[in-house]
């Protein structure tokens, strides 16, 4: 058998949290359990670069929006090292053989007649550069600036969806797999049943992209250029070629927020280009943070990277394949993340390992597993096998859990600390429980189920399990999953506590209202503009020079329509001095002058008396 797993490619607008962190540690894990059944396996992840929103978001930090997906790329694939990700690949949509072989899948598009030249028609908002639906507008403004919208007639093309409307449907009821979980597959049924319009495929407005071949001044729109990753990755020479072949299991793990674009327009884009599609679009669910949405701006986005070195890579990973079946909605929470390391971790397998070799070492004893063994590991692989298969991580961990409890309550038992038990035969069917759970438990903490092996004695490379006799030469070393104290467990929920400071910090806002304090944070000065001159290729921007009193800063402001260069010289405005430096078209703002108003209708502030420069505003 051959398996083929996939994350999502993740956008380049920030570093990944723990969203993106736990996509892709779902799938390393199923990655790793095939190959430990030693089928032949391949795991994809990668970022998506191209789009207006990625241009936009370069530009806002003075870069050019190759060098900026550089950075996020390399935050990604670090991170993805940092938590044990076995990704066979990294694809980036920037990557040339990608680029060229999406151009090559347009094209047989296009030659089987399923893309066609038309216009697309919609609200179009300039300083967005973007087109948006009816439902996206406030008062038909535009969300984002908060004007008008204008309707705009562009030449776009179109790929034939609606062609494929009767074998989408077909498809999905033939294959139950196709979609999962049922919940999600039942929304994309009824939304194909409802009725496909044509997509428009390419975009004329921007330039950041793969171009339409043959028609340089359209790009392709980025939603085919991203989704085509997975099948391009395995076009060229890396492991993954020849694993989107006909018998292969292709899965694409995702987020349930983009199942349409994974479960209908990309397998009518294989139709039409005459590929196979993929055996499975799994959509998960997403996590909130103890109930609310994560986000930037709620200030509770959940760092992986801080938590695993808080504590350990593989405990951040139990804990997020353990607390939520795959498919359901989960809520991140600290103290539910401590309450199952100590428990599950600490107590459960951490205690049977340790108690086992400190015994084993206690007594001196050199045991050995005897040819059977006396707990149910039948059912325990079956129950694990068959939980993986279905794409349940949280279900094959209650299996092997059922097996650690097994051995603990073996030993409560058997109790091989009275003198007249025979301890070497209990000890050593425990320690091969162990062996057989450290191969286990490999795909979910490849790290510790390693350090297992290593104090069991047993060296041996990662396979699938069988109950065997053999002999251990065990050591006791630092235990595999020190319980954390109170103490440590209140520095810690102390130390993460920041996002729950930030959060309230917005619900208090939610009346629109800041306290005194808050206020009190900006630092308002008297400034003297000393110099003023036009920013490059950007009609409404200045670049002045203003003095606080000995001190000068560097502004870049928007009040080039209302203001000559020459006219602000020797004026005084009030000035935000402690905001952070931002670089706005290339140039470095260290502050804000404040003014009322926009392009032409603008007021600078201003004092009605003369007072120095550097002065406290209150
Ligand atoms: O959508 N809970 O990229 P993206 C669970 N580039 N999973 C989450 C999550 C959360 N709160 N937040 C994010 C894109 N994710 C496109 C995809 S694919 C051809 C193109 C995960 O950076 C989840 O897998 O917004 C989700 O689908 C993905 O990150 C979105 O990542």
């Amino acid at each position: 058998m051959s398996f083929y797993i996939t994350t999502p490619i993740y956008y380049v607008s920030d570093v990944p949290h723990i969203g993106h962190a736990y996509t892709t540690i779902v799938c390393d894990t199923l990655a790793r359990y095939h190959r430990l059944r030693g089928h032949k396996t391949g795991f994809l992840s990668g970022t998506d670069e191209h789009g207006l929103k990625i241009a936009r978001m370069a530009e806002e930090r003075g870069m050019q929006p190759k060098a900026y997906a550089d950075k996020i790329a390399e935050a990604y694939r670090s991170s993805w090292k940092a938590l044990e990700i076995s990704n066979d690949d990294f694809i980036r949509t920037t990557d040339a053989d990608h680029e060229a072989l999406v151009q090559e899948l347009w094209k047989t598009l296009e030659k089987n007649g399923d893309i066609y030249l038309g216009h697309y028609e919609g609200w179009y908002c300039v300083p967005c550069e973007q087109f948006y639906t009816e439902k996206e507008l406030v008062d038909g403004n535009c969300q984002v600036h908060k004007k008008p919208v204008e309707k705009v007639r562009e030449e776009s093309y179109y790929f034939r969806l609606s062609k494929y409307q009767d074998a989408l449907l077909q498809h999905i009821d033939a294959n139950p797999r196709f979609i999962l979980p049922e919940s999600r597959k039942n929304e994309v049924r009824a939304f194909i049943a409802q009725g496909l319009d044509d997509l428009s495929v390419s975009r004329t407005s921007f330039t950041w992209g793969v171009p339409v071949p043959g028609r340089d001044n359209h790009v392709i729109y980025v939603w085919i250029d991203a989704l085509s990753n997975y099948w391009t990755a395995t076009r060229r020479k890396t492991q993954l070629e020849g694993l989107w072949d006909e018998g292969v299991e292709v899965v694409h793990m995702i987020g349930k927020e983009i199942s349409r674009f994974h479960a209908v327009f990309w397998p009518a884009i294989l139709m039409a280009a005459g590929i196979r599609l993929p055996t499975t679009v799994f959509c998960h669910g997403w996590w909130t943070v103890d109930g609310e949405k994560m986000s930037k701006t709620a200030g509770n986005v959940i760092d992986p990277l801080k938590l695993a070195s808080d504590i350990s890579v593989d405990a951040l990973r139990y804990f997020v394949l353990r607390e939520v079946p795959l498919g359901a909605d989960g809520d991140f929470n600290h103290e539910a993340f401590l309450q199952r390391y100590n428990s599950e971790l600490a107590n459960d397998l951490g205690n049977l390992v340790n108690r086992t070799l400190g015994m084993v070492t206690k007594y001196a004893l050199t045991p050995a597993s005897a040819s059977t063994s006396p707990f149910n590991l039948a059912a325990a692989f079956d129950a694990y096998a068959r939980a993986l298969d279905d794409f349940q991580p949280s279900k094959a961990l209650e299996a092997l859990w059922a097996l650690v409890r097994e051995g603990n309550t073996y030993i409560d038992q058997k109790a091989p600390w009275k003198p007249e038990s025979p301890r070497v035969e209990i000890l050593g069917n425990v320690l091969e429980l162990c062996r057989v759970l450290s191969h286990l438990l490999e795909p979910f903490m490849p790290e510790r189920a390693l350090a297992m092996r290593d104090q069991l004695g047993v060296d041996e490379p990662t396979a699938w399990p069988a109950w065997q006799p053999r002999s251990f030469s065990p050591r006791v070393g630092t235990p595999l999953f020190p319980r954390v104290e109170e103490d440590r467990k209140k520095e810690l929920l102390e130390r993460w506590r920041p996002h729950k400071k930030a959060a309230a910090a917005v619900e208090e806002k939610a009346d629109g209202l800041i306290s005194f304090e808050e206020f009190g944070k900006l630092d308002l000065r008297v400034a003297e503009v000393v110099a003023a001159e036009a920013v490059p290729k950007a009609k409404k921007l200045l670049k002045l020079t203003v003095d606080l009193g000995g001190e000068r800063r560097q502004v870049v402001a928007g009040i080039a329509g209302a203001y000559e260069p020459s006219a602000l010289i020797g004026r005084k405005v009030i000035f935000v001095a402690n905001l952070k430096p931002a670089t706005i078209r290339g140039v470095e703002s260290q502050g804000m002058i404040l003014a009322a108003g926009e392009a032409e209708i603008l007021g600078l502030s201003a004092l009605d008396r003369d007072v120095p420069a550097g002065t406290k505003v209150r």
